[in-house]
């Protein structure tokens, strides 16, 4: 079975190389690359086999976006990033909401299949439940990009039942965060980890790439991991109640910006000072994540970028006019500290 993750490094490495141009567009800091294949043969709506279907050229599309939530302003940037993308070229965006809901997202791709839209760009809220709207899709003869977070490769494979994922590499932000705390501390700590929401992509890998750091380092111990469904106001309740059974934490390690806000808000009620008594870091690169730096209440912050815009509706094109578009479209991120966050801020979102 293919490994997605092994299309994902591959892209890297051959970002630099020869690629179609409007792929190419990506290959500067903080947005996509190319890489990984796509594979061929008969198409089957069971997963696993098969093409994508076909996209035929057109001057403009009708394309569905299915936005998983929109609740802070990594998707908020994510959202005005694709609707100006289409809006710059003509095409109608059908864009929808999924208010963090599997049943509702499954509801609203069905929705975008029986109005026909040429192609769906998903955002997924979870591997596995989304897998079956994306087979729904395909079964319907329509294609679909992913963008942000994968579906299960078991249930439904990029190259075959969709186009491609457009995406950040997310173990290896999990293990930047966590080589940056090992430096920070000289390999101690005491970590409270606070997860994304349960069954996503970006929360199995952001624990897998940093659990894997913290793992090989004997005086870094993770004494507790709760989902906090990627939400500020999650962070800050499941922050407050582990701080009661773990009062000696010394790291908070959150896999996005807005839990850790709400850690931040946790930890200084409960009479702590973060970014010095409890080193925080995080990912995503918000403003409020960015200030939070320059303020010395977050430590380090790998970015995540939401602009995905104009690379979706590259692959877009590259699909339609023929060309070979790679399994695996990856997100090159950088990272804040003290260091740059304050002049970054004016530029974020
Ligand atoms: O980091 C988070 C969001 O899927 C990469 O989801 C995305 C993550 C992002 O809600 O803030």
């Amino acid at each position: 079975m293919t490994n997605p993750r092994r299309h994902l490094v591959r892209t890297v490495a051959v970002c630099t190389l020869a690629l179609p141009a409007l792929l190419m567009a990506g290959c500067h800091t903080s947005a996509p690359t190319t890489g990984g294949g796509g594979s061929t043969g008969g198409g089957t709506a069971s997963g696993g086999g098969g093409t994508p279907p076909p996209l035929t050229k057109k001057a403009h599309y009708v394309v569905g976006f299915s936005q998983v939530v929109s609740n802070n302003p990594w998707r908020i940037a994510e959202t005005n990033s694709m609707k100006a993308e289409a809006a710059k070229r003509g095409d109608k965006l059908i864009f929808t909401d999924a208010t963090d809901s599997e049943a509702k997202q499954i509801a609203d791709v069905t929705s975008m299949v029986a109005q026909h839209v040429d192609l769906i760009f998903l955002a997924p809220k979870s591997e596995k439940p989304l897998a079956q709207a994306v087979l729904k899709a395909k079964a319907a003869n329509i294609p679909v990009i992913l963008l942000d977070r994968r579906v299960d490769a078991a249930m439904a494979k990029p190259g075959a039942d969709y186009v491609t994922f457009i995406g950040s590499d997310f173990v290896d932000q999990g293990k930047r965060a966590g080589q940056w705390l090992v430096k920070a501390t000289g390999g101690k700590a005491k970590i409270i980890e606070l997860e994304g929401t349960a069954g996503s992509s970006p929360a199995i890998d952001r624990k897998k790439g940093f659990d894997d750091v913290v793992t090989g380092q004997p005086g870094m111990q993770i004494i507790a991991s709760q989902p906090a469904d990627f939400a500020r106001d999650k962070g800050r309740q499941v922050t407050e109640t582990l701080l009661q059974a773990h009062p000696d934490v010394t790291v908070v390690y959150a896999h996005n910006d807005e839990m850790a806000l709400g850690a931040i808000s946790a930890l200084e009620a409960a009479g702590k000072k973060p970014g010095k008594d409890v080193l925080v870091v995080s990912i995503d690169g918000e403003r409020d994540g960015l200030q939070a730096i320059a303020d010395g209440k977050l430590n380090y912050d790998v970015q995540s970028s939401p602009f995905f815009g104009p690379v979706a509706f590259g692959a877009l094109d590259s699909y339609a006019g023929g060309q070979k578009v790679p399994a695996g479209i990856v997100v090159h991120d950088k990272a804040y500290d003290a260091a740059n966050a304050r002049q970054e801020i004016a530029s974020s979102y």
